[in-house]
């Protein structure tokens, strides 16, 4: 049995625009919901929810059963953390706080088997689908796909360093952390930290790397889309439940005042 293709990285590179969704509820039950809807990827994120390695396997057997592409986010670049998520069965991370080409080139190694990474060898895990794939550790490293995610000044001042670091599949651009970094958390949306979103897509652009974003602004995720951007995050499960309450209760006042 070969090791499992991966389709959001073979779409990243014929330039596909995908759009997805951030999964921090830790719900296979809402991921098994929310994956019927028409989205291309689903981040399963253990940065800043309590997902532990078992709660990550329940959610990628609910996106392989709908046929939709996992990307998993370690909690930081770190070689355990990273290890345990590949032999989990994920192939697509998006690696956060990357600020230096050397950090980006050491999530890298994180990902490979040596010599080319350090990556630690299991032939038997479930990303090797216990051992019957029985060319996992030479094939591997094909299918898996890396987001290095700047979110910070240094960052972007190493912007073109990081995109060029082989391994590094796309540069994902994070608003939330970069305004934190550039003075104005919690305002994404403020001028100092658009212009300076802009300049890295630009940047990007110009070099030919493919790019990632995130945005709860529709107006922003259309205009990105637009301008280009590869890997384009428009919600999260908890934005979609709570529009979702928001609007039924508005419902409900227009009902009242009609009463
Ligand atoms: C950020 O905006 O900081 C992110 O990490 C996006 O998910
Ligand atoms: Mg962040």
């Amino acid at each position: 049995m070969p090791v499992a293709a991966n389709s959001f990285k073979r779409r990243l590179q014929q330039g596909s625009t995908q759009r997805g969704l951030l999964s921090s509820l830790n719900s296979p039950a809402v991921i098994d919901m929310l994956a019927g809807w028409d989205f291309d990827w689903i981040l399963v994120d253990t940065e800043h929810t309590p997902t532990e390695i078992a709660d990550v396997i329940a959610q990628l057997q609910v996106l392989d059963a709908h046929g939709v592409s996992a990307i998993v986010r370690p909690a930081w670049s770190d070689m355990v953390l990273i290890k345990r998520l590949l032999d989990a069965g994920a192939q697509t991370l998006l690696i956060p706080e990357i600020d230096t080409p050397q950090e980006a080139a050491a999530a890298v190694s994180f990902t490979r088997y040596p010599p080319a990474g350090v990556r630690g060898v299991s032939g038997t895990s479930r990303a090797a689908r216990y051992g019957q794939t029985t060319d996992y550790l030479k094939t591997a490293g094909n299918e898996i796909c890396i987001l290095a995610q700047i979110e910070t000044a240094t960052g972007l001042a190493n912007l073109e360093a990081i995109a060029q670091v082989p391994g590094v599949d796309a540069v994902f651009i994070g608003p939330a952390d970069l305004a934190a970094s550039l003075g104005h958390l919690g305002d994404m949306s403020h001028p100092i930290v658009q212009e300076a979103v802009d300049d890295a897509f630009r940047r990007l652009r110009a070099l030919g790397k493919p790019s990632g974003y995130f945005t709860l602004n529709e107006q922003e995720a259309r205009q990105r889309i637009a301008e280009g951007v590869d890997v384009v995050g428009v919600a999260t499960d908890t934005s979609i439940i709570n529009r979702g309450a928001a609007l039924t209760l508005e419902g409900l006042r227009t009902v009242d005042d009609d009463e």
